[in-house]
Protein backbone atom coordinates (compact mmCIF):
# COMPACT_ATOMS: atom_id res chain seq x y z
CA UNK A 1 0.00 0.00 0.00
CA UNK A 2 1.47 3.29 -0.97
CA UNK A 3 2.03 5.56 2.11
CA UNK A 4 2.61 8.99 2.13
CA UNK A 5 4.48 11.02 5.08
CA UNK A 6 3.37 13.80 6.60
CA UNK A 7 6.18 16.06 5.64
CA UNK A 8 5.36 14.52 2.02
CA UNK A 9 8.23 12.09 1.22
CA UNK A 10 7.69 8.47 0.39
CA UNK A 11 8.55 6.05 3.04
CA UNK A 12 11.76 4.43 2.39
CA UNK A 13 13.17 2.05 5.04
CA UNK A 14 16.30 2.33 2.11
CA UNK A 15 16.95 6.47 3.03
CA UNK A 16 16.28 5.97 6.64
CA UNK A 17 20.09 6.17 7.40
CA UNK A 18 20.88 9.09 5.82
CA UNK A 19 18.42 10.72 7.88
CA UNK A 20 19.90 9.52 11.20
CA UNK A 21 22.51 11.92 11.91
CA UNK A 22 20.30 15.10 11.43
CA UNK A 23 17.94 13.43 13.78
CA UNK A 24 20.52 12.72 16.46
CA UNK A 25 21.45 17.05 16.06
CA UNK A 26 18.07 17.58 16.78
CA UNK A 27 18.32 14.92 19.69
CA UNK A 28 21.56 17.15 21.06
CA UNK A 29 19.93 20.29 20.73
CA UNK A 30 16.66 19.22 22.62
CA UNK A 31 13.51 17.72 21.68
CA UNK A 32 10.46 19.91 21.85
CA UNK A 33 9.02 16.82 23.49
CA UNK A 34 5.17 16.92 24.61
CA UNK A 35 3.71 19.80 22.43
CA UNK A 36 1.01 21.32 24.78
CA UNK A 37 -2.51 21.76 23.50
CA UNK A 38 -3.90 24.79 22.02
CA UNK A 39 -7.07 26.12 23.79
CA UNK A 40 -10.39 26.59 21.83
CA UNK A 41 -10.27 30.40 22.56
CA UNK A 42 -6.71 30.85 21.22
CA UNK A 43 -7.41 28.70 17.93
CA UNK A 44 -10.56 30.68 17.38
CA UNK A 45 -8.94 34.52 17.98
CA UNK A 46 -6.26 32.87 15.58
CA UNK A 47 -9.43 31.91 12.93
CA UNK A 48 -11.38 35.46 13.72
CA UNK A 49 -8.16 37.15 12.91
CA UNK A 50 -7.74 35.21 9.58
CA UNK A 51 -10.98 35.52 9.24
CA UNK A 52 -10.80 39.72 9.48
CA UNK A 53 -7.52 40.11 7.52
CA UNK A 54 -9.24 37.83 4.02
CA UNK A 55 -12.72 39.49 4.11
CA UNK A 56 -12.29 42.94 6.52
CA UNK A 57 -15.36 41.22 8.49
CA UNK A 58 -15.63 40.19 12.18
CA UNK A 59 -16.33 36.41 13.05
CA UNK A 60 -20.31 36.25 14.01
CA UNK A 61 -20.39 32.76 14.42
CA UNK A 62 -18.02 29.97 16.06
CA UNK A 63 -18.13 26.27 16.47
CA UNK A 64 -15.68 23.91 17.78
CA UNK A 65 -15.40 19.43 17.87
CA UNK A 66 -12.82 17.62 19.15
CA UNK A 67 -10.88 14.78 17.76
CA UNK A 68 -10.87 11.56 19.77
CA UNK A 69 -8.33 8.71 20.18
CA UNK A 70 -9.52 5.05 20.95
CA UNK A 71 -8.37 3.34 23.49
CA UNK A 72 -9.92 -0.08 22.34
CA UNK A 73 -11.94 -1.71 20.12
CA UNK A 74 -10.43 -1.44 16.55
CA UNK A 75 -12.50 -2.13 13.41
CA UNK A 76 -14.89 -3.25 16.03
CA UNK A 77 -17.71 -0.58 15.09
CA UNK A 78 -18.80 -1.59 11.47
CA UNK A 79 -18.87 -5.25 13.07
CA UNK A 80 -21.51 -4.39 15.44
CA UNK A 81 -19.25 -4.53 18.27
CA UNK A 82 -17.63 -2.66 21.55
CA UNK A 83 -15.19 0.42 21.22
CA UNK A 84 -14.06 2.15 24.21
CA UNK A 85 -13.27 6.16 22.74
CA UNK A 86 -12.26 9.13 24.49
CA UNK A 87 -12.84 12.84 22.93
CA UNK A 88 -9.38 14.89 23.57
CA UNK A 89 -8.61 18.16 24.13
CA UNK A 90 -7.35 18.97 20.59
CA UNK A 91 -10.02 20.81 18.53
CA UNK A 92 -11.06 22.20 15.19
CA UNK A 93 -12.17 25.46 15.51
CA UNK A 94 -14.66 27.35 12.66
CA UNK A 95 -15.38 30.75 12.78
CA UNK A 96 -17.74 32.62 10.25
CA UNK A 97 -19.02 35.69 8.62
CA UNK A 98 -21.66 36.14 6.13
CA UNK A 99 -20.45 35.67 2.70
CA UNK A 100 -19.11 38.14 0.37
CA UNK A 101 -19.70 35.56 -3.01
CA UNK A 102 -23.25 34.79 -3.80
CA UNK A 103 -24.42 31.53 -3.56
CA UNK A 104 -20.72 30.38 -2.23
CA UNK A 105 -19.69 28.64 0.80
CA UNK A 106 -15.69 30.21 0.73
CA UNK A 107 -13.54 28.30 3.31
CA UNK A 108 -9.89 28.92 4.05
CA UNK A 109 -8.49 26.14 6.49
CA UNK A 110 -5.10 27.33 8.60
CA UNK A 111 -3.72 24.41 9.30
CA UNK A 112 -4.11 22.84 5.74
CA UNK A 113 -2.86 26.34 4.40
CA UNK A 114 -5.46 25.99 1.26
CA UNK A 115 -8.65 28.18 0.27
CA UNK A 116 -11.47 26.15 -1.73
CA UNK A 117 -15.35 27.20 -2.42
CA UNK A 118 -18.41 25.32 -3.09
CA UNK A 119 -21.64 26.62 -4.69
CA UNK A 120 -24.75 26.19 -1.99
CA UNK A 121 -26.93 25.62 -5.91
CA UNK A 122 -24.84 22.48 -6.24
CA UNK A 123 -23.78 20.76 -3.24
CA UNK A 124 -24.25 17.37 -4.82
CA UNK A 125 -21.47 18.15 -7.50
CA UNK A 126 -18.57 16.40 -5.39
CA UNK A 127 -15.33 19.42 -4.79
CA UNK A 128 -12.23 18.52 -6.17
CA UNK A 129 -10.50 19.22 -2.31
CA UNK A 130 -11.24 16.52 -0.41
CA UNK A 131 -11.54 17.99 2.95
CA UNK A 132 -14.61 20.56 1.38
CA UNK A 133 -16.35 17.48 0.78
CA UNK A 134 -17.01 16.78 4.70
CA UNK A 135 -18.14 20.11 4.81
CA UNK A 136 -20.18 19.83 1.62
CA UNK A 137 -21.73 16.43 2.77
CA UNK A 138 -22.79 18.13 6.33
CA UNK A 139 -24.09 20.93 4.53
CA UNK A 140 -26.12 18.33 1.47
CA UNK A 141 -27.35 16.54 4.47
CA UNK A 142 -29.01 19.90 6.35
CA UNK A 143 -30.12 20.88 3.07
CA UNK A 144 -32.30 17.49 2.40
CA UNK A 145 -34.33 18.25 5.32
CA UNK A 146 -34.44 21.76 4.34
CA UNK A 147 -32.28 23.62 6.48
CA UNK A 148 -30.48 25.71 3.58
CA UNK A 149 -27.35 27.78 4.69
CA UNK A 150 -26.81 31.51 3.37
CA UNK A 151 -23.33 32.30 1.66
CA UNK A 152 -20.35 32.10 4.44
CA UNK A 153 -17.21 33.02 4.38
CA UNK A 154 -15.46 30.36 7.16
CA UNK A 155 -12.12 30.22 8.77
CA UNK A 156 -10.57 26.25 10.17
CA UNK A 157 -7.76 26.01 12.43
CA UNK A 158 -7.00 22.99 13.90
CA UNK A 159 -5.05 21.39 16.41
CA UNK A 160 -6.17 17.90 15.30
CA UNK A 161 -3.00 16.75 13.31
CA UNK A 162 -4.37 15.62 9.76
CA UNK A 163 -3.77 11.69 8.58
CA UNK A 164 -2.98 11.03 12.66
CA UNK A 165 -6.13 8.39 12.49
CA UNK A 166 -7.46 11.18 15.50
CA UNK A 167 -10.26 11.79 13.56
CA UNK A 168 -9.88 15.20 11.97
CA UNK A 169 -12.07 14.35 9.46
CA UNK A 170 -14.94 13.93 12.25
CA UNK A 171 -14.16 16.89 14.09
CA UNK A 172 -14.58 19.10 10.95
CA UNK A 173 -17.60 17.74 9.77
CA UNK A 174 -19.17 17.96 13.28
CA UNK A 175 -17.97 21.34 13.81
CA UNK A 176 -19.63 22.59 10.34
CA UNK A 177 -22.67 20.60 11.54
CA UNK A 178 -22.96 22.85 14.64
CA UNK A 179 -21.84 25.47 12.64
CA UNK A 180 -24.60 25.53 10.20
CA UNK A 181 -27.22 25.27 13.49
CA UNK A 182 -25.65 28.65 14.77
CA UNK A 183 -26.23 30.02 11.24
CA UNK A 184 -29.57 28.87 10.90
CA UNK A 185 -30.87 29.06 14.14
CA UNK A 186 -31.97 25.29 14.19
CA UNK A 187 -31.40 22.16 16.64
CA UNK A 188 -30.52 18.85 15.81
CA UNK A 189 -30.79 16.25 18.00
CA UNK A 190 -26.86 14.17 18.45
CA UNK A 191 -27.98 11.71 16.85
CA UNK A 192 -29.27 13.45 13.67
CA UNK A 193 -26.23 15.74 13.87
CA UNK A 194 -24.20 12.33 14.09
CA UNK A 195 -25.90 10.74 11.00
CA UNK A 196 -25.03 13.52 9.17
CA UNK A 197 -21.51 13.35 9.60
CA UNK A 198 -21.34 9.61 8.85
CA UNK A 199 -23.03 10.30 5.61
CA UNK A 200 -20.84 12.70 4.61
CA UNK A 201 -17.45 10.94 5.36
CA UNK A 202 -19.08 7.78 3.63
CA UNK A 203 -21.12 10.00 0.50
CA UNK A 204 -18.33 12.44 0.20
CA UNK A 205 -15.18 11.06 0.86
CA UNK A 206 -16.22 7.90 0.18
CA UNK A 207 -15.04 5.90 3.19
CA UNK A 208 -17.20 3.45 4.43
CA UNK A 209 -16.79 4.03 8.44
CA UNK A 210 -18.88 2.87 11.19
CA UNK A 211 -20.11 5.13 13.74
CA UNK A 212 -17.76 5.48 16.25
CA UNK A 213 -15.63 8.97 15.40
CA UNK A 214 -18.18 10.73 14.77
CA UNK A 215 -20.30 9.27 18.14
CA UNK A 216 -17.28 10.32 20.57
CA UNK A 217 -16.61 13.56 18.86
CA UNK A 218 -20.30 14.54 19.19
CA UNK A 219 -20.75 12.89 22.58
CA UNK A 220 -17.48 12.93 24.66
CA UNK A 221 -17.11 13.87 28.27
CA UNK A 222 -14.93 15.73 29.78
CA UNK A 223 -12.33 13.33 31.83
CA UNK A 224 -13.87 10.48 31.21
CA UNK A 225 -14.04 7.20 28.04
CA UNK A 226 -17.48 6.11 26.42
CA UNK A 227 -17.64 2.49 26.41
CA UNK A 228 -20.05 2.19 22.51
CA UNK A 229 -22.47 -0.82 21.78
CA UNK A 230 -22.32 -0.10 18.15
CA UNK A 231 -24.72 -2.95 17.55
CA UNK A 232 -27.38 -0.46 18.85
CA UNK A 233 -25.37 2.50 18.33
CA UNK A 234 -25.49 3.94 21.62
CA UNK A 235 -23.66 4.95 24.70
CA UNK A 236 -23.47 2.24 26.74
CA UNK A 237 -21.49 3.51 29.82
CA UNK A 238 -19.37 6.82 30.61
CA UNK A 239 -16.21 5.76 32.32
CA UNK A 240 -14.68 8.46 34.41
CA UNK A 241 -10.42 8.01 33.92
CA UNK A 242 -8.83 11.49 34.63
CA UNK A 243 -6.83 9.27 37.49
CA UNK A 244 -3.78 11.35 38.27
CA UNK A 245 -1.33 8.36 38.36
CA UNK A 246 -1.80 7.75 34.71
CA UNK A 247 -1.24 9.38 31.06
CA UNK A 248 -2.34 9.06 27.78
CA UNK A 249 0.32 9.73 25.44
CA UNK A 250 -0.16 9.97 21.63
CA UNK A 251 2.64 9.70 19.41
CA UNK A 252 2.40 10.26 15.52
CA UNK A 253 4.63 7.83 13.73
CA UNK A 254 4.50 10.55 10.49
CA UNK A 255 2.77 8.04 8.00
CA UNK A 256 -0.05 9.80 6.86
CA UNK A 257 -3.59 7.32 7.15
CA UNK A 258 -5.27 6.54 3.89
CA UNK A 259 -8.42 5.42 4.79
CA UNK A 260 -9.87 6.19 1.20
CA UNK A 261 -7.51 3.38 -0.74
CA UNK A 262 -9.36 0.70 -0.55
CA UNK A 263 -7.78 -1.35 1.92
CA UNK A 264 -10.33 -0.20 4.98
CA UNK A 265 -13.57 -0.50 2.54
CA UNK A 266 -11.69 -4.41 1.78
CA UNK A 267 -11.51 -5.39 5.44
CA UNK A 268 -15.45 -4.58 5.46
CA UNK A 269 -15.53 -6.27 1.95
CA UNK A 270 -13.77 -9.02 4.56
CA UNK A 271 -15.98 -9.03 7.41
CA UNK A 272 -19.28 -9.44 4.79
CA UNK A 273 -18.11 -12.55 3.42
CA UNK A 274 -16.98 -14.11 6.83
CA UNK A 275 -20.70 -13.33 7.72
CA UNK A 276 -21.80 -14.93 5.06
CA UNK A 277 -19.87 -18.14 5.56
CA UNK A 278 -21.53 -18.17 9.48
CA UNK A 279 -24.41 -17.67 7.99
CA UNK A 280 -24.62 -14.78 11.06
CA UNK A 281 -26.23 -10.90 10.00
CA UNK A 282 -22.75 -9.63 12.46
CA UNK A 283 -19.41 -10.51 13.71
CA UNK A 284 -20.75 -9.55 17.07
CA UNK A 285 -22.70 -12.71 16.71
CA UNK A 286 -19.25 -15.26 15.92
CA UNK A 287 -18.08 -16.67 19.03
CA UNK A 288 -14.31 -18.18 19.48
CA UNK A 289 -16.01 -21.62 19.21
CA UNK A 290 -17.52 -21.00 16.02
CA UNK A 291 -14.12 -19.87 14.72
CA UNK A 292 -12.38 -22.59 16.41
CA UNK A 293 -14.53 -25.32 14.92
CA UNK A 294 -13.99 -23.67 11.25
CA UNK A 295 -10.22 -23.49 11.89
CA UNK A 296 -8.54 -26.84 13.63
CA UNK A 297 -5.20 -25.90 11.74
CA UNK A 298 -5.24 -22.15 12.51
CA UNK A 299 -1.58 -21.85 14.75
CA UNK A 300 -1.58 -20.07 18.11
CA UNK A 301 1.31 -18.30 16.99
CA UNK A 302 0.73 -15.21 13.95
CA UNK A 303 2.91 -15.85 10.62
CA UNK A 304 5.28 -12.91 10.63
CA UNK A 305 2.81 -10.25 8.74
CA UNK A 306 2.48 -10.01 5.30
CA UNK A 307 0.72 -6.80 3.56
CA UNK A 308 -0.02 -8.18 0.39
CA UNK A 309 -1.81 -11.22 1.95
CA UNK A 310 -5.45 -11.11 0.34
CA UNK A 311 -8.32 -13.59 0.65
CA UNK A 312 -8.50 -16.43 -1.93
CA UNK A 313 -11.43 -17.08 -4.06
CA UNK A 314 -14.19 -18.48 -1.34
CA UNK A 315 -16.85 -20.64 -0.92
CA UNK A 316 -19.69 -20.35 1.65
CA UNK A 317 -19.41 -24.32 2.19
CA UNK A 318 -15.54 -25.03 2.68
CA UNK A 319 -13.88 -23.70 5.56
CA UNK A 320 -12.93 -20.23 6.49
CA UNK A 321 -10.01 -18.77 4.68
CA UNK A 322 -7.05 -18.33 6.18
CA UNK A 323 -7.04 -14.65 5.94
CA UNK A 324 -10.64 -14.48 6.65
CA UNK A 325 -10.31 -16.56 10.31
CA UNK A 326 -7.56 -13.79 11.22
CA UNK A 327 -10.05 -11.06 10.46
CA UNK A 328 -12.78 -13.01 11.98
CA UNK A 329 -10.33 -13.81 14.97
CA UNK A 330 -9.09 -10.08 15.66
CA UNK A 331 -12.72 -8.88 15.61
CA UNK A 332 -13.92 -11.44 17.97
CA UNK A 333 -10.75 -11.08 20.06
CA UNK A 334 -10.96 -7.83 20.36
CA UNK A 335 -14.53 -7.20 21.83
CA UNK A 336 -13.68 -9.22 24.63
CA UNK A 337 -10.60 -6.98 25.24
CA UNK A 338 -13.17 -4.23 24.91
CA UNK A 339 -15.31 -5.39 27.83
CA UNK A 340 -11.75 -6.95 29.70
CA UNK A 341 -10.70 -3.27 29.64
CA UNK A 342 -13.80 -1.56 30.29
CA UNK A 343 -13.56 -3.62 33.64
CA UNK A 344 -9.39 -3.32 34.23
CA UNK A 345 -10.79 1.35 33.60
CA UNK A 346 -13.42 0.80 36.52
CA UNK A 347 -11.16 -0.86 38.98
CA UNK A 348 -7.99 1.43 37.95
CA UNK A 349 -6.23 -1.95 37.00
CA UNK A 350 -3.82 -0.14 35.00
CA UNK A 351 -1.30 -3.43 34.88
CA UNK A 352 -4.28 -5.42 33.33
CA UNK A 353 -5.23 -2.58 31.17
CA UNK A 354 -1.85 -1.88 29.47
CA UNK A 355 -1.43 -5.89 28.73
CA UNK A 356 -5.15 -5.54 26.58
CA UNK A 357 -3.18 -2.83 24.33
CA UNK A 358 -0.48 -4.52 23.78
CA UNK A 359 -2.57 -7.69 22.83
CA UNK A 360 -4.38 -5.61 20.85
CA UNK A 361 -1.93 -3.93 18.93
CA UNK A 362 -0.70 -7.23 18.06
CA UNK A 363 -3.95 -9.03 16.92
CA UNK A 364 -4.25 -5.29 14.62
CA UNK A 365 -0.74 -5.80 13.29
CA UNK A 366 -0.76 -10.05 12.93
CA UNK A 367 -4.69 -10.62 11.64
CA UNK A 368 -6.34 -7.78 11.03
CA UNK A 369 -3.12 -6.46 9.20
CA UNK A 370 -3.49 -3.00 9.42
CA UNK A 371 -0.69 -1.21 11.30
CA UNK A 372 2.73 -1.09 9.43
CA UNK A 373 6.50 -0.55 10.52
CA UNK A 374 6.44 2.57 12.03
CA UNK A 375 3.29 2.17 14.35
CA UNK A 376 4.62 -1.39 15.42
CA UNK A 377 8.27 0.02 16.01
CA UNK A 378 6.97 2.93 18.41
CA UNK A 379 4.86 0.30 20.10
CA UNK A 380 8.32 -1.98 20.64
CA UNK A 381 9.45 1.19 22.23
CA UNK A 382 7.15 1.75 24.45
CA UNK A 383 7.00 -2.01 25.20
CA UNK A 384 10.00 -1.66 26.51
CA UNK A 385 10.48 1.20 29.03
CA UNK A 386 8.82 -0.01 32.65
CA UNK A 387 6.77 2.98 33.23
CA UNK A 388 4.52 2.28 30.09
CA UNK A 389 1.64 -0.32 31.03
CA UNK A 390 0.66 -0.57 27.54
CA UNK A 391 0.62 0.74 24.00
CA UNK A 392 -1.36 -0.06 20.40
CA UNK A 393 -2.07 1.57 17.23
CA UNK A 394 -5.50 4.14 17.32
CA UNK A 395 -7.64 4.84 14.63
CA UNK A 396 -8.20 3.04 11.02
CA UNK A 397 -4.19 2.31 10.77
CA UNK A 398 -1.76 1.93 8.17
CA UNK A 399 -0.42 4.90 9.91
CA UNK A 400 -1.41 7.53 12.01
CA UNK A 401 -0.54 7.47 16.00
CA UNK A 402 -0.13 5.04 19.21
CA UNK A 403 -1.60 5.25 22.14
CA UNK A 404 0.29 4.34 25.23
CA UNK A 405 -0.61 4.33 28.98
CA UNK A 406 2.08 5.88 30.52
CA UNK A 407 2.79 6.25 34.42
CA UNK A 408 2.08 10.16 34.92
CA UNK A 409 5.10 10.75 36.94
CA UNK A 410 7.12 9.33 33.84
CA UNK A 411 5.77 11.02 30.98
CA UNK A 412 8.09 12.98 29.93
CA UNK A 413 11.45 10.45 30.25
CA UNK A 414 8.95 7.52 28.16
CA UNK A 415 8.47 10.54 25.39
CA UNK A 416 11.91 11.37 25.18
CA UNK A 417 13.03 7.68 24.89
CA UNK A 418 10.60 7.04 22.44
CA UNK A 419 11.28 9.93 20.64
CA UNK A 420 15.37 9.09 20.66
CA UNK A 421 14.63 5.31 19.89
CA UNK A 422 12.59 6.19 16.64
CA UNK A 423 14.69 9.17 15.61
CA UNK A 424 17.62 6.48 15.68
CA UNK A 425 16.28 4.18 13.46
CA UNK A 426 13.43 5.93 11.58
CA UNK A 427 15.81 9.20 11.01
CA UNK A 428 12.01 11.30 12.18
CA UNK A 429 11.55 12.66 15.32
CA UNK A 430 8.08 11.66 16.08
CA UNK A 431 5.64 14.21 17.56
CA UNK A 432 4.45 13.79 21.20
CA UNK A 433 0.70 14.77 22.30
CA UNK A 434 -0.33 14.22 25.85
CA UNK A 435 -3.84 14.18 25.70
CA UNK A 436 -6.91 14.13 28.17
CA UNK A 437 -9.90 13.27 27.70
CA UNK A 438 -12.75 16.00 26.69
CA UNK A 439 -16.49 17.16 25.72
CA UNK A 440 -17.69 16.68 22.30
CA UNK A 441 -18.60 19.43 19.61
CA UNK A 442 -20.55 22.23 20.33
CA UNK A 443 -21.45 25.85 19.03
CA UNK A 444 -18.86 28.12 20.65
CA UNK A 445 -19.28 31.94 21.53
CA UNK A 446 -17.56 34.26 19.27
CA UNK A 447 -15.20 36.58 21.88
CA UNK A 448 -15.37 40.01 21.43
C1 LIG B 1 -11.79 4.71 11.25
C2 LIG B 1 -13.29 4.65 11.01
F1 LIG B 1 -13.78 5.87 10.64
C3 LIG B 1 -14.01 4.14 12.25
O1 LIG B 1 -15.38 3.99 11.97
C4 LIG B 1 -13.42 2.83 12.74
O2 LIG B 1 -13.81 1.75 11.94
C5 LIG B 1 -11.90 2.93 12.83
O3 LIG B 1 -11.31 3.42 11.62
C6 LIG B 1 -11.26 1.60 13.14
O4 LIG B 1 -11.63 1.18 14.41
O5 LIG B 1 -11.47 5.66 12.21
Amino acid sequence: MPRRRIDGGATQPSSRNANVVIALVECHSGYAMIEPPLSIESLQARAAGELNQWTGSAARWSAAAPGRVNVIGEHTDYNGGWVLPMAIDRYTVLVAAPGLQADAIRVRSLSLGEQSALSLSRLSDLSDDKWMRYLQGVLAEYAHREVVCPPLDIVVASSVPVGGGLSSSAALALAMAHLIEAVTETTWSPSERIRAAVSAERDGAGVPCGMMDQTVVEQGQQGSVLLLDCAEDLISSIIPCDNPQIAWLVIHSGVAHELADGAYAQRRTECRMICKALRVDSLRDVTPEMIASLTPDLPTESPTPSPALSPRPFSSQGPLDEVLRRRARHVVTENQRVLAATEALKTANWPILGQLLFESHQSLRDDYQVSCEELDLLVELAQGHDAVFGARMTGGGFGGCIVALVNREALSSVATSISQGFAQQVGLSPRCYQVNPSAGAGVWAVSS
